[in-house]
């Protein structure tokens, strides 16, 4: 490439080459260019925002020259890439990560100061980056960190909403959802208006004769345009930077159709526009749940188009044969939102490209890899074979024809089973037919992983049963999540990572996590001890300012916080915790004054947000802020219990609660959460855990000790029966929990009607979450760590035994496992300058 650009010309771009700034001075030069030419200010009228926005110019120039020089490496090594094809990527701040990542912090915290602002100050006038949902987008942005950091040539392909999840505001008790507009200023993102893709859709699928071949060409339909907007992820003490691509639609052929304009149909120009716009305009708000809106199929599609037009246009520029396609690329399916790429893929590799049918199969099945995230059956996604039929007739087709080849190989390995072919159909023969999302992933990718290894094991003995036959148990494996220890530990909780550094000979722990072991020796060290638990008071201290300043409620940061902060789910049983806690205020009621004053003083923090259509779930926020309406002005109660719902929690939310919680809680119905990541982040930042065994918590109790976690309620094993026989036993209700429902219908809380179908979820529909029968031992076990709290000194050993042991949680480990097991790719060594 560089031999095709004349030797004066290549001298004169050398000899300008931009050095980036790397100390003080450096920074503050660049910061005052920004405030007066680019934002067009000066010293009089550089407030926080500006400032802010400054910084992170400064900061982002200097990215993209390191991202500009992974690109060309990467360009020139021509080794494989991994692409993670995710509809979220709940990314929170930019600035804090960027500055700890390139090691330059310190500088920019002095030279703001010189300049008369406090960094945190500056920081915290960034808008989170929130599109994504809760688990699944922020596992993403972990990934993309950890993909970073390892060197590793990955790109993150994924949608640039307009509106990424509705900021929660908490009005009289009630969630109302606020539009989030985070676009306003981003300087994060770089607009690639020269990287468009067309995106078909509609249209009729017609026969042709090329060269005595017959092929089938998809014509005519709606066409909506693709631009690129790059952002720079950088990796952790490395000079890697990948890029995150989001697609943002508009209408083709520009802003908008200038015929109809000018022939006075100025309405239908304007109303195509914005059709075309609507497509990436907002994010889904639903986690843990499809509900098969045309929108939502032509974001996928769009998306998946376009990236994959963009990969295979990067592959063809390397001019190797198609058979070498999945040694170049590997494409990990985030959950099964992109499986309609393995289609696009089949139809580009056939349709354009005049690849034989098995032989463009093979390529594509070598290419794609599909992580499933859930059991739920309300999450699995479907679309109604009609409407793909009329958004996407040629993807029809040849879902058809892959299905068929299935079926055919599966009838011929199983002749005796015909009601196999029936299950396992990628066309579920229901009223009306629906195409079955998570098979064709399975049937179009050469490995489909859980996320930990309960749900590894539920999914190949449940869901995906039938597919184990069929293809064998290697098809199937089990990457256990993590969390990136950058934002979750280093970012999040400064000081405690300070103090591990200095026990752990510095700061490598946070590119190789493992080394936390070494924090066991020093348990016993009583100085230790107590520079950890004056960390954690003094994040309790900021975590109360912030209940004090959004709720008014003043809180006593020497309280047990016992916090759950998460989507507002059933299964997540938030209603378990609020039920208990009513358990609690009960009790602390029935006592006398003298022994009320031997009780521990607690403060329960819920947060998160309830999907806008889910209806139990915004009943269950309003039942928790009835009862905190009721306890926290309860003058026989005082301190000893407060509770707090805290609003619209969000990524940068979670970097402040996460360092604050004594005790968090995750407690689903055992066999339904498939990994969790917020119960490593609390453990992470010495916190205990109180949790059910399921997803992550297992292997988090493996990796700490039994003695570490507070542990309860129903296996997983034991769940379907216990379902059953609510259904066609007789259920009686725990004792307790009943007393809590007659206090809830007395009206203590409020309007008795308002709570009546949480209530009559347990007593009269079954009690799917299984609430009543765990809720004996969750009041028990809550007792436990009561007690366990009043010894602080062996909490404390056990906060930082815990964190010793977290070392697998990272998700540099998840990675390696994804680059070995399934894309088998290498990182790029790099050399530092
Ligand atoms: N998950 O956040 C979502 N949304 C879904 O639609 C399905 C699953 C979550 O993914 C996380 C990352 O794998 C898991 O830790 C979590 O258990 C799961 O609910």
């Amino acid at each position: 490439v560089e031999a095709s650009i004349p030797e004066p010309q290549r001298e004169a771009w050398k000899r300008n080459q931009i050095t980036s700034f790397t100390d003080k001075d450096g920074f503050e030069k660049e910061v005052v260019r920004h405030v007066e030419t680019t934002l067009a200010r000066s010293m009089f009228n550089c407030d926080e925002i500006a400032a802010y926005s400054a910084t992170s110019l400064a900061f982002r120039d200097r990215l993209i020259t390191h991202w500009n020089r992974t690109q060309q490496r990467q360009t020139y090594r021509d080794t494989k890439r991994v692409y993670y094809l995710s509809l979220e990527f709940l990314m929170g701040r930019a600035l804090d990560n960027a500055m700890l990542n390139v090691g330059l912090k310190n500088v920019a915290q002095d030279g703001l100061a010189e300049l008369g602002f406090r960094i945190e100050d500056v920081v915290k006038q960034e808008h989170d980056a929130a599109l994504g949902n809760g688990g699944l987008g922020r596992l993403a942005a972990c990934f993309l960190d950890s993909l970073a950091t390892l060197n590793f040539p990955a790109w993150g392909y994924g949608l640039r909403y307009r509106y990424g999840i509705f900021k929660q505001e908490i009005i009289d008790g009630y969630q109302v959802e606020v539009p989030d507009y985070w676009l306003d200023f981003n300087p994060w993102e770089f607009p690639r208006h020269d990287v468009t893709v067309d995106i078909q859709f509609f249209g009729q699928v017609n026969k042709k004769t090329v060269g005595g071949k017959t092929i089938s060409v998809w014509e005519a339909g709606e066409i909506v345009q693709a631009v690129a907007y790059d952002v720079p992820i950088p990796g952790y003490d490395t000079p890697t930077t990948n890029n995150l691509r989001l697609w943002s639609s508009k209408a083709s052929g520009g802003e908008f159709d200038f015929q109809k304009f000018n022939s006075g149909d100025y309405e239908s120009s304007v109303a195509d526009q914005q059709r075309a716009e609507t497509i990436s305009a907002v994010l889904y708000p639903n986690d843990n749940l499809e509900r098969g809106k045309e929108l939502r199929l032509k974001q996928q599609y769009f998306w998946v188009a376009a990236s994959l037009y963009d990969i295979v246009r990067r592959f063809k520029k390397s001019r190797r044969s198609w058979n070498e396609f999945p040694d170049q690329v590997a494409i990990q399916l985030n959950d099964t939102h992109p499986t309609l790429a393995i289609v696009e893929l089949q139809r580009i590799l056939v349709d354009v490209e005049g690849l034989e049918w098995d032989n463009a199969w093979e390529i594509v099945t070598s290419t794609f890899g599909y992580t499933n995230h859930t059991v739920l059956p309300e999450a699995l996604e479907k679309w109604p074979v009609g409407l793909v039929q009329h958004l996407l007739p040629r993807h029809l087709q040849i879902i058809y024809d892959i299905n068929l080849f299935f079926l055919q190989s599966v009838e011929k390995a199983f002749p005796d089973d015909r009601d196999m072919l029936r299950r396992v159909s990628i066309i579920e023969e229901s009223q009306p037919k629906m195409v079955r999302m998570a098979f064709l992933a399975i049937v179009g990718s050469h490995k489909v992983n859980g996320v930990a290894e309960l749900h590894s094991d539920l999914i190949k003995t449940t869901i995906f049963k039938d597919f184990v036959e069929i293809y064998g148990p290697d098809k199937f494996t089990n990457v256990t999540n993590g969390i990136t220890p950058r934002r979750w530990l280093h970012q999040a909780n400064p000081r405690l990572s300070e103090l591990i550094a200095s026990k752990c000979g510095g700061n490598d722990f946070l590119k190789d996590l493992t080394i936390l072991n070494q924090l066991e020796k020093h348990v016993e060290d009583k100085q230790f001890r107590k520079e950890w638990a004056e960390i954690k008071y003094a994040n309790k201290v900021r975590l109360a300012k912030h209940i004090k300043d959004t709720t008014g409620v003043v809180v006593n940061p020497a309280s047990l916080f016992d916090v759950q902060v998460k989507r507002i789910h059933e299964y997540k049983r938030q209603q378990l915790n609020i039920f208990g806690v009513i358990h609690r205020y009960l009790s602390l009621k029935a006592m006398t004054p003298d022994q009320r004053k031997k009780q521990l003083p607690r403060v329960s923090i819920f947060g998160g947000k309830a999907a806008p259509g889910y209806w139990m779930a915004k009943q269950i926020i309003h039942l928790i802020n009835s009862v905190g309406a009721v306890v926290n002005k309860d003058e026989d109660i005082g301190d000893l219990l407060k509770v707090i719902f805290l609003e619209d929690y969000n990524v940068s939310k979670a970097e402040m609660i996460c360092p604050a919680s004594d005790i968090s809680e995750h407690i689903s119905t055992a066999g339904t959460e498939a990994s969790g990541t917020s119960n490593m982040k609390f453990v992470l930042n010495g916190g205990l855990i109180i949790g059910t065994c399921d997803g992550a918590n297992i292997e988090i109790t493996r990796e700490i000790g039994e003695s570490n976690i507070f542990l309860f309620g129903n296996l997983s094993e034991d769940v379907e029966d216990l379902r059953h026989a609510h259904t066609y036993g007789s259920h009686t209700i725990d004792s307790d929990l009943d007393k809590v429902f007659n206090e809830i219908e007395k009206g203590t809380f409020g309007t008795p009607h308002d709570f009546s179908a949480m209530i009559a979820a347990v007593r009269q529909h079954g009690d799917y979450y299984l609430v009543s029968d765990d809720f004996h031992s969750y009041i028990e076990t809550h007792q436990l760590v009561d007690e366990a709290y009043r010894n602080q000194d062996e909490w404390i050993a056990k906060c930082i035994t815990s964190v010793s042991r977290m070392g697998f949680f990272t998700s540099d480990r998840c990675i390696n496992e994804y680059a070995e097991e399934i894309w088998n790719v290498e990182p790029l060594v790099v050399d530092r300058h």
